[in-house]
């Protein structure tokens, strides 16, 4: 069931790009070429949220461009079509990624597929078919800008389960400054496809310890089928393999 047992099923979870990876911020190399990410959202896109039995994913319409990435490290239009998060059992680990090894509670992932494929599912088997912004969330005051979200998990308690969400700007959840690093990797759940474009943002969020323990009491299972809370929705760091990790900062 876990990432160690991934491989029996996903060869390529032993692949060249896999995600997430431990980020050595003197290791990565300042591209001045690296444009600034542009992030256009409009917040009547929201589609709802829903509990996808791995973690909450709040989906938006993506017919038109009107929610987009462009810029930073890839070329062409990426457009939104969802977000969610990987949390822990307890704030000393969470996130996908690591930064010299320190973990944090919670990573944000903002999903963007790129609109020179016909649809999100024949962009992941590209490998510029996805781009990713990871946002880290470190323990502070409590964050005003999820709480919408957070009201809605006692209605999407179980697996299979969702929601309205009303109009939502994920802009609002992104932190002052957009710096990022970047590097070429996967998706980190399976099927692991190789095709993820990662910006990882340098500036974390905040989030209090009450906020993290609304996020434990979702379930792993439908209604019904059990009580296991969904925590460690987490995928550890995979070896680099020699990829090269970019910052657009010195
Ligand atoms: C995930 O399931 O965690 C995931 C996606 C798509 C892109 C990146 C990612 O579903 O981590
Ligand atoms: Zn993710």
């Amino acid at each position: 069931m876990g990432p160690d047992t991934w491989v029996e099923e996903y060869p390529v979870a032993d692949g060249p790009r896999q995600s997430p990876i431990n980020i050595v911020p003197k290791e990565a190399v300042y591209d001045p070429d690296l444009k600034p990410l542009k992030l256009t959202y409009d917040p009547n896109d929201a589609n709802g949220i829903l509990n996808n039995g791995h973690s909450f994913q709040v989906d938006f319409i993506d017919e038109s461009d009107s929610s987009t990435l462009r810029g930073g490290p890839v070329s062409g239009v990426y457009r939104l079509k969802q977000f969610h998060c990987h949390w822990g059992s307890s704030d000393d680990q969470g996130s996908e990624h690591t930064v010299n090894g320190i973990r944090f509670p919670c990573e944000l992932h903002l999903v963007h597929w790129n609109t020179k494929y016909p649809s999100f599912g024949d962009a992941a088997k590209e490998p510029d078919g996805l781009a990713v912004v990871g946002v880290f969330l470190k323990i502070g005051a409590a964050n005003p800008k999820l709480q919408r979200i957070l009201d809605c998990f006692e209605s999407i308690k179980n697996k299979g389960k969702q929601c309205g969400l009303g109009d939502f700007d994920p802009r609002s959840l992104l932190p002052p400054s957009l710096e990022y690093w970047t590097y070429e990797g996967s998706l980190t759940t399976p099927p692991l496809l190789e095709s993820v474009t990662w910006i990882v943002l340098k500036q974390a969020i905040s989030v209090s310890p009450a906020q993290m323990e609304m996020f434990r009491s979702l379930q792993f299972c439908a209604e019904g089928e059990g009580v296991w809370d969904m925590v460690d929705n987490f995928r550890p760091p995979q070896p680099l393999k020699g990829r090269q990790l970019r910052a657009n900062f010195k």
